[in-house]
């Protein structure tokens, strides 16, 4: 850890609408896979700490739920309260948008970033696919007449571009602070806990739309074979019987496929061998129990 005069130290929320890429955002600044990414809304369902340690500063990057408005189901109501709780305890915040368009969603998020009185640096994030260039101009000029954002950065996290713009403007907002973390942590999170999150969202990419809404992932055992390989046995929650069905496929060859592509995930993200086995359990509505979420890997900080 640093204790360097000058050092700069703070936490930043990535904060946004649902699928505007602030999972693929905080993957990209770290280089490294730690918050899953799929084409759906709702993908990340609590904070996920990346730590980027740079000479003179040292981040803390929190990725969160997209945040919407209106109740909706406790699942819902919770992943709001995970994206409220980081804004809250944040020095400063990025406000990941989609740089085609600014929508009412992009505005509420905005309003409660003012709310906590956070500098907000607006990342106008898959600037890939807006063509030509110039078509971001009136959207530019909009955007800044709302807030006096501390900057404004297109990027395109998918692609990599302009993120090196992005770190010297955040560090600036970061007050005088030792590093909390050592310089090689980039998480805070268990390689337990990334495992689930990988096999969700090999779920999520299988499934698409057939998927059961709450369905969440326990990791059961964990452990280092003689081989040297690293056993994950893992139970795959639903709501119904007849989801599950769904989620094994005829003659479980949609399971299989899907505990295929986990794996050769798992041994790229954790730089080992792994042997998988997965089981799907049946637990009739969960997602109406505020208090169950808890008890299957959901982690409530
Ligand atoms: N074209 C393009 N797609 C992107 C970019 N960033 C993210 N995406 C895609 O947008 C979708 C949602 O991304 P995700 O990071 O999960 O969004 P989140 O819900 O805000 O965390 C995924 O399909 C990503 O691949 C980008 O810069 N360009
Ligand atoms: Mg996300």
């Amino acid at each position: 850890m640093s204790e360097r005069a000058g050092f700069r130290c703070g936490s930043v929320v990535i904060a946004g609408r649902p699928n505007v890429g602030k999972s693929t955002l905080l993957n990209a600044l770290l280089g490294q896979k730690l918050s899953i990414v799929t084409p759906r809304a709702q993908t990340t369902r609590q904070r996920i700490l990346g730590v980027l340690t740079r000479p003179g500063c040292q981040v803390l990057l929190f990725d969160t739920p997209g945040l919407h408005e209106g109740r909706g189901r406790p699942l819902n109501q919770a992943m709001n309260r995970e994206a409220l709780a980081a804004i809250a305890g944040a020095d400063a915040a990025l406000l990941v948008a989609d740089a085609a368009r600014w929508t009412e969603a992009d505005e509420a998020v905005l309003a409660r970033l003012q709310a906590a009185a956070l500098p907000v640096v607006l990342v106008l994030n898959k600037v890939d696919r807006v063509r030509p260039r110039e078509r971001l101009l009136p959207l530019l000029q909009d955007v800044a007449g709302r807030h006096g954002f501390a900057a404004i950065v297109p990027v395109s996290a998918l692609r990599g571009d302009n993120l090196e713009r992005l770190l010297p403007v955040i560090g600036a907002l970061l007050p005088e602070s030792a590093a909390l973390f050592p310089a090689d942590q980039i998480t805070d999170r268990s390689e337990r806990f990334l495992a689930g999150e990988i096999l969700r969202e090999q779920l999520m990419l299988a499934l698409r739309e057939e998927l059961p809404y709450g369905v969440a992932v326990q990791i059961e055992r964990w452990e280092e074979l003689p081989d040297g390989r690293l056993a994950i046995d893992a139970l795959i929650w639903v709501e119904r019987e007849s989801q599950r069905r769904i989620v094994i496929g005829a003659g479980g060859e949609r399971l299989k496929a899907i505990g295929r592509s986990a794996r050769l995930e798992l041994n790229r993200v954790l730089g080992r061998r792994v042997h998988l086995a997965t089981w799907v359990r049946v637990r009739e509505g969960w997602t109406g129990d505020d208090r169950l979420p808890g008890q299957l890997g959901f982690e409530v900080r």
